[in-house]
């Protein structure tokens, strides 16, 4: 399989920490989201993704999922073991409800794109884009930190997809400097990841596209 990914993008960290959870080799195709004009806006790319964002897997077949959870959903279908869904149907409603909290409601806020069109085309300063960021991200920690009760992972003693999405969240959330003491179990199922070596490889600073 062969992930098109950059080093920095959340959601293509997510994918690369299912992708080592469940011990699935993969190449990787760095996209860089900035360099000459976005390499994601490139005919090449284009061709993969249409919609000129990663994560995008590429799989042996040649078919391309892109979307951070259609490809984990996918991933945890064909490759069940260990599961990132609970079993129970309640216990996975909870799960998919805290991931999407992040996936469908942080993030498409605090895009690159969306950053960008708030700078090149609204043109706001600097500091009401940052404003923004924080803003989004404080909402929806405010709700995962109610929803969630680290057991260390984020729903419980099994690492789930409510997990795969928050790390990265958590780490995005940390580089814009959005402070996180009103969020201490937030961290505590962050740091607890982070102690996987499947979190670990997948960090942006251990990829071989880091700057
Ligand atoms: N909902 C998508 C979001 C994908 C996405 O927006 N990726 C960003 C990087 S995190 C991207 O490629 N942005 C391209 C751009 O800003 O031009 C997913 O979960 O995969």
């Amino acid at each position: 399989m062969k992930l098109y990914t950059y080093f920095r993008s959340s959601a293509a960290y997510r994918v690369r920490i299912a992708l080592n959870l469940k011990g699935l080799p993969y190449d990787m195709a760095a996209i860089h989201l900035t360099k000459d004009g976005g390499q994601q806006r490139k005919p090449d790319f284009v061709a993969v993704n249409p919609q000129m964002r990663v994560p995008a897997l590429e799989l042996s077949s040649g078919d391309v999922v892109p979307q951070s959870l259609a490809i984990i959903e996918y991933l945890d279908e064909i490759h069940p073991d260990p599961a990132l869904l609970p079993a129970d149907a309640l216990e996975r409603a909870h799960v998919r409800a805290i991931s999407q909290i992040v996936a469908c409601d942080i993030h498409p806020l605090n895009n690159l794109i969306v950053l960008q069109y708030l700078k090149r085309e609204l043109k706001h300063e600097q500091a009401e884009i940052d404003a923004w960021y924080h803003h989004w991200v404080i909402e929806g920690f405010k709700a995962i930190e109610a929803m969630i009760s680290p057991g260390p992972y984020a729903c419980g003693a099994q690492v789930s997809l409510a997990d795969v999405c928050l790390v990265p969240q958590v780490f995005n959330a940390r580089r814009l400097k959005v402070p996180l003491d009103a969020f201490p179990k937030i961290v505590a199922a962050d740091a607890a990841c982070l102690k996987l070596a499947a979190f670990d490889k997948a960090r942006p600073e251990n990829q071989p596209d880091a700057e």
